[in-house]
């Protein structure tokens, strides 16, 4: 196990800062960033902005030229061994010469993978795992798609203190203020997918679209039976979207494709509703690492239910909505000792709202 020093962990720190810049553009492929060091002092340094371009390691390379002969390079991935749609970094490094190269972690992606291997056996010093859980933090839901074959799931719900959603007669516009549904609208942005379901389609016709960005994530439907309108709101451009169905009547698919939606049917559960299990595979074989959940209590609770959330956003507003309205999970339980159990992983306060982050047990 190498020891690291301080200022190697103050170098990897610099990398993650510079990974996160990629948050919410870097999608399919992981955030990553990069510092080459000489007698510790960054003398380069860049991040992976967007799938296609520059890898982090090709980035600060190209940026510190003759300096890269002889530094430490710091890096929040294993650098990658393969050519994909840019030249494979291990190589790169090795014809710079430089001298050590620090990973955070392994690359989960098999096509990248080796690339710390071809780095040792030419002669370059290689360590890996400084500050490796933080750096898979970052890519929670990139090293989900490769170890789990799903994505990482976040669901995102708003109410009322009393866990209220929405009033009997279905108003719901808004419980939470303006700065905790802009916070909402945000994290949309870094997900790979955004993930609705046709009830909520029906009852708020919502775009669903992240705002401010040039990478709009797949927008997707959970249609079990083909019951959103064609020309609802989420299917329109900007912005690619999907169906997902449990429906196999392909005749009724085609009012979607003419409208450039993707219909994908999968198997049912028992009670005839889109298997969520399915459903997270195809959003692996879609390349998504984070799908972000915003819907009803109807399809929460079955998320909740089939283990499939890994991390629920959710925000409190100051007020009682009282009874009568829709609550936050439709799930029943039949005692407490069945209940959903999470463990609190953040809270503060947005506008004059709650933020609670939680993360199941
Ligand atoms: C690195 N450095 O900055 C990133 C890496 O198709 P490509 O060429 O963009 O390759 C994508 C894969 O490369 C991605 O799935 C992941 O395994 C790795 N990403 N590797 O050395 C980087 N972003
Ligand atoms: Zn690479």
């Amino acid at each position: 196990m190498a020891q690291w020093t301080k200022r190697d962990r103050a170098h990897m720190k610099r990398a993650l800062q510079l990974a996160r810049r990629g948050l919410r553009s870097a999608d399919p492929n992981p955030r990553v960033g990069c510092v080459v060091a000489r007698g510790g002092k960054i003398v380069a340094e860049a991040f992976h902005k967007q799938a296609g371009g520059a890898h982090a390691e090709a980035a600060a390379l190209a940026r510190a030229g003759r300096a890269a002969e002889g530094a430490d390079v710091f890096v929040t991935l294993a650098p990658c061994r393969h050519q994909g749609r840019t030249p494979p970094c291990a190589a790169q490094l090795a014809a710079a010469k430089v001298a050590r190269v620090v990973a955070a972690c392994d690359d989960p992606n098999p096509a990248a993978a080796g690339g710390l291997a071809e780095l040792r056996a030419a002669g370059v010093r290689v360590e890996c795992g400084l500050l490796a859980t933080e750096a898979r933090e970052l890519n929670a839901g990139f090293f989900m798609r490769f170890e789990k074959k799903r994505p990482f799931i976040r669901l995102k719900s708003a109410a009322s203190v009393d866990g209220v959603t929405a009033m009997a007669g279905g108003e719901s516009k808004w419980i939470t203020g303006t700065a905790a549904r802009d916070a909402g609208r945000k994290l949309r942005a870094r997900a790979s997918a955004v993930v609705t379901g046709s009830g909520t389609v029906l009852a708020d016709n919502p775009a669903l679209r992240a705002p401010n960005q040039k990478r709009q994530p797949l927008r997707v439907v959970v249609d079990s039976k083909l019951r959103a309108p064609p020309g609802a709101e989420i299917f329109a451009p900007p912005g690619p979207a999907m169906v997902v169905t449990a429906c196999a009547d392909e005749n009724l698919f085609a009012p979607f494709q003419k409208r450039g939606v993707r219909v994908r049917a999968v198997k049912a559960d028992a009670a005839g509703r889109v298997d969520l299990g399915a459903l997270a595979a195809v959003l692996c074989e879609e390349e998504c690492n984070e799908a972000h959940l915003e819907c009803g209590a109807t399809l929460a609770g079955a998320f909740f239910a089939a283990g499939l959330v890994d991390e629920w956003v959710l925000y409190l507003a100051p007020k009682i909505l009282g009874r009568g309205g829709a609550g936050l999970a439709g799930l029943r339980l039949p005692n407490l000792g069945a209940a959903v159990n999470f463990t609190f992983h953040g809270a503060r306060r947005v506008g004059e709202d709650l933020q609670l982050t939680l993360r199941p047990d």
